[in-house]
């Protein structure tokens, strides 16, 4: 009796034991490599990798997050662009090219080359250890056209915090290097002038739920407060410098 209890309790133990250890490594992160991730062989349009590593941006955007936005989400975009470009002369164009003479009734390219070619940038504006203020001609652009950045963070706020549903807030350069913000539905852009839109983009805020749901859940606004503290703005100023040649 004794014994045959000892040994129900062993077991108990053991069972508890061995779900514990499933549940941690079930939660356990085997963190992939942005490198890894390719597109579907003969795909024309690569993904160009991501500057830093999947956990580089946090407390500001999650490990999770990251990875599944890039390796699935980005990936898809990608994956799908190239299927709905194969055969057509649109696989010997950049995206650029792509974007700008875009039919809006191309549904397949237009939200899968604008995802393509938004979130490459989106990624690239971004980087560890960032934030800040941008300097430099950048800054006075900003001064000149917003009256100071924190206006201009305000406004550029607002258009990623109102954007109704999945969409994008962007920063634009037009014409004489004028600044503008905008935002856009699901992956349209910028670069798309048939949808009456012109100018050069220079940074942008991804504001689908994808982006930040897992970390901020509803609040997109805490969302675009984190992502300001993570904005790589040499690289915008950059954007800028080559936009106003
Ligand atoms: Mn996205």
């Amino acid at each position: 009796m004794i014994i045959g209890f000892a040994a129900f309790f062993m077991m108990a133990c053991n069972t508890k034991n061995e779900t514990g250890s499933d549940l941690k490594k079930e939660n356990a992160t085997e963190m992939g490599n942005p490198a890894d991730v390719q597109v579907n062989e003969g795909g024309v349009f690569k993904m160009k990798g991501l500057p830093y590593a999947y956990n580089a941006l946090e407390p500001f955007i999650d490990a999770r997050t990251m990875e599944i936005h890039y390796s699935r989400h980005h990936l898809a975009y990608a994956n799908n662009l190239n299927k709905a470009v194969e055969g057509t002369e649109m696989a010997n164009m950049s995206i650029e090219e792509v974007l700008k003479g875009l039919d809006p009734e191309n549904a397949a390219v237009r939200n899968n080359g604008g995802g393509y070619y938004n979130h490459n940038l989106f990624w690239e504006v971004l980087g560890p250890d960032k934030g800040g203020v941008p300097q430099g001609v950048l800054a006075d652009a900003i001064s000149r056209d917003f009256g100071s950045f924190d206006e201009f963070k305000k406004l550029f706020t607002e258009a990623a915090t109102k954007q109704f549903g999945s969409g994008w807030a962007w920063l634009v350069v037009g014409n004489e290097g004028k600044l503008s913000i905008i935002s856009t539905p699901n992956q349209d852009n910028p670069l798309m002038e048939k949808l009456g839109n012109s100018g050069t983009p220079i940074f942008a805020i991804d504001v689908w739920e994808h982006a930040y749901y897992l970390h901020y859940q509803n609040k997109r606004k805490d969302y675009v407060e984190a992502v300001f503290s993570v904005v790589n703005w040499e690289k915008v100023t950059e954007k800028y410098s080559a936009a106003i040649l």
